[in-house]
């Protein structure tokens, strides 16, 4: 499927619309979900156009999970978590609600559940 250059998250990378960044490097940007389903809930993008995993280069793919992993890291010591789930939603009929490549990064304690 076509990449829309007018979706949320390249509207973000292009500065149109704020988000509050946590990290960046050459190939990937991190930021806060802005319906965060648990403290330090962030998401993780490849800065060139990338619908998503379906169409990601293995580049993109690589460079996204360099970051997952920096973030995993850098979130559970923030927020004291004892672990952290991966998300990765492809296509609607995939739970995917925006359209460019993207991973969230969820800090998780012991017994506590992520919100709806
Ligand atoms: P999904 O495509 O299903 O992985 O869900 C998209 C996620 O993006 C969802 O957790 C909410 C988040 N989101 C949607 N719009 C914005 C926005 O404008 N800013 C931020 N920071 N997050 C957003």
């Amino acid at each position: 499927m076509a990449y829309d250059n007018d979706n949320i998250f390249a509207k973000i990378l292009r500065g149109e619309i704020p988000s509050e960044k946590l990290y960046e490097d050459a190939d990937t940007y991190v930021f806060m979900d802005i319906m965060p389903r648990a403290d330090g809930h962030c998401l993780i993008i490849p800065k060139t156009p990338c619908r998503n995993m379906l169409d990601a280069t293995p580049e993109q793919l690589s460079a996204c999970l360099r970051t997952v992993q920096k973030m995993g890291h850098a979130v559970m010591k923030a927020f004291d978590a004892k672990g952290v789930t991966v998300q990765q939603f492809n296509e609607a009929a995939g739970g995917q609600e925006v359209f460019h490549l993207h991973y969230h990064v969820l800090p998780r304690h012991e017994g506590v559940g992520l919100r709806a």
